[in-house]
């Protein structure tokens, strides 16, 4: 190995220090940097960055410490067909995920791996998912080419010393291989093994691909291992409703991709609810474990959010505006001439002209968008106005409620509850949702998509519905179960519920039925508010036929439904609980 200069690791940890090794003589790098997470540290790694044309610099005065990246325009989402669950078994990664055997796909991968790195530095990431000293907390170690990837995990998860601190001499970390090699999708692999607790990622250098705690660790990796260990690991955002007087109630909620988790968990109340106040604990990621009192407690892993750019205002989420105002790192956004960014549904005019995501000119003439509809902001949490102070807890925080929402036009009410758990678990396991760009994929079209997991299971999903159930037995006082839908239509196709800040009234009732403050009436799907204790004072334009459509159950629509949920079942039947083929004929039963 000559002209090498490997750099000095920073940890006095066996374990680590063999594997970075053994990765290095895989990949061959000519430099190892060891990240420590210091602010010198994210200095250099910026001016190197920018120096080498890979970030931008943004206008300082409009965007104090912010920048700018644009990925290759093959790599913009997560790529579903490309994500693999290893197990030794296929029933074990089941129906809904790509499979490969373990042996056979670390030898494809390594000779991918065998010298990606040649000319190219190493970073090695040792990172917390989860607040230090939290019995949740995971350690993993991402090694990346991607001095972006460097920069991006810094701001999502808490890295550095701190990481090392945490795992001590055990060997208990994710060991996560990443490099972009020629970000060629021909050779795009994003593979898990959850029984090594390892993840390696070739040929991309965007997003879920590669920001290796998020995704990979924190859902695929993470629900596997909470499987094994009594835990759950979800797709949902963590929210804390604070009362006039103090009262604090916490709701974990799962929406599919690039449907509004991060706008509902910056909600800020509407006008009308003075005095009342949402705190943010994520908006991406929730561990919950059941706690001494029996309920669950959960932490969000993440320490920011990667969230979607495009019809981003100070209408639909004011908190994300100010929370990108700063120490932001924007991709596959509209350049501005003067430094500033833009993208379709941007606070203010559209502009004259600009750059789209992939540096060409772009005027409002222009046929395509000029940000990428998955254009993304990597923002620290602690820009967040609305930060829970309890994001930082240990402990995690009590959750009451657990709802489930999708993007449907039309079938689903505004909002009911479930009658129990195992109601809940069918609820959220038929889940269905029109699809964003947040993946790859058909656009628009509804896909059943379980608790919002069906991308991110590290595991069978009849195993996880079946995990689901017995989480009740483990959790005396378990979260009641509801489900959302804050995007129904008229036959015009117009939304029949104005959303956003609004969503607000929704959460209120929720909240009072976990506080069995309200009463609320039997319909074939699960309990509904009665119209004269659902909050409808002051909502222009909207009264109690407006709330009458959004919240209608129509029979023609439900058999519909039912038929289409058949798919799943089928797919599933190998181990499929029969909890849910019971709830199924119930639900037929009372419609
Ligand atoms: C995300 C996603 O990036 O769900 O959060 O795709
Ligand atoms: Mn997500």
């Amino acid at each position: 190995m000559s002209n090498v200069t490997l750099g000095k690791s920073n940890t006095k940890n066996q374990t680590v220090i063999t594997w970075v090794d053994e990765m290095t003589k895989l990949c061959k790098p000519d430099r190892i940097f060891w990240c420590d997470g210091s602010v010198a540290e994210k200095e250099t790694l910026t001016a190197e960055a920018v120096e080498k044309g890979i970030l931008i610099k943004l206008n300082q005065e409009k965007l104090p410490g912010c920048y700018y990246h644009r990925s290759n325009p093959n790599d913009v989402a997560r790529v579903e067909q490309c994500t693999y669950i290893c197990t030794e078994s296929k029933e074990e990664a089941g129906p809904t995920n790509n499979w490969a055997p373990p042996k056979e796909m670390y030898q494809k991968l390594y000779q991918l791996f065998d010298s990606s790195m040649k000319g190219r530095t190493m970073y090695v990431i040792p990172y917390l998912m989860g607040p230090p000293g939290s019995p949740l907390t995971k350690v993993g170690i991402e090694l990346t080419d991607s001095i972006y990837v460097v920069l991006s995990m810094r701001i999502m998860a808490r890295i550095g010393n701190v990481a090392y601190e945490h795992l001590g001499q055990n060997n208990d970390f994710n060991r996560g291989l990443h490099s972009m090699l020629d970000v060629n999708p021909d050779r795009r692999l994003i593979c898990h093994f959850p029984q090594d607790n390892t993840i390696l990622s070739i040929g991309s250098a965007y997003g879920g691909n590669v920001l290796l705690g998020k995704k990979c660790l924190a859902l695929r990796i993470g629900s596997a291992l909470a499987r094994k260990e009594g835990w759950m690991a979800e797709h949902m955002l963590i929210l804390g409703v604070e009362s006039p007087a103090g009262e604090k109630t916490y709701v974990a909620a799962a929406f599919p991709s690039a449907c509004g988790k991060t706008n509902f968990a910056m909600l800020i109340p509407p006008a009308h609810y003075k005095g009342w106040k949402i705190w943010t604990v994520g908006d991406d990621i929730c561990w919950m474990k059941p706690g001494a009192d029996g309920r669950l407690y959960a932490i969000n892993p993440e320490a920011g959010y990667f969230g979607v750019v495009p019809g981003t205002n100070s209408k639909s989420n004011p908190n994300a505006v100010k929370t990108i105002a700063r120490d932001t790192v924007y991709t596959n956004v509209a350049l501005l001439p003067d430094g500033d960014v833009w993208w379709e549904g941007k606070d203010g005019p559209i502009p004259k002209e600009c750059l789209d995501w992939k540096g060409n000119k772009w005027t409002p003439d222009s046929k395509e968008k000029a940000a990428h509809p998955n254009s993304r902001f990597a923002a620290p949490m602690t820009n967040n106005p609305a930060l829970a102070p309890e994001a930082n807890d240990p402990k995690g925080v009590p959750i009451s409620a657990i709802i489930f929402g999708g993007r449907r036009a039309s079938t689903m009410p505004l909002i009911f509850e479930a009658f129990d758990w195992i109601h809940g678990v069918y609820v959220g396991a038929t889940m269905g949702s029109e699809m964003t760009a947040a993946a790859v994929g058909g656009l628009g079209q509804v896909r059943r998509d379980p608790m919002a997991m069906l991308p991110f299971c590290g595991y069978n999903m009849g195993d996880y519905f079946r995990h689901w159930l017995r989480m009740r037995k483990l959790s005396q006082h378990p979260p009641r179960i509801f489900h959302v839908n804050w995007f129904r239509k008229d036959e015009q196709g117009n939304f029949l519920w104005p959303g956003f800040g609004e969503n607000m009234r929704v959460l209120k009732w929720i909240v009072d039925r976990c506080h069995g403050r309200v009463a609320a009436t039997e319909s074939p799907l699960g309990w509904v508010p009665r119209m004269e204790e659902f909050d409808l004072a002051n909502l222009d334009g909207f009264g109690p036929e407006q709330f009458s459509k959004v919240q209608a159950i129509k029979a023609d629509e439900w058999k519909q439904e039912i038929v289409s949920q058949e798919e799943l079942f089928i797919n599933l039947h190998a181990t499929l609980p029969k909890e849910l083929i019971f709830e199924r004929e119930l639900l037929i039963a009372r419609l």
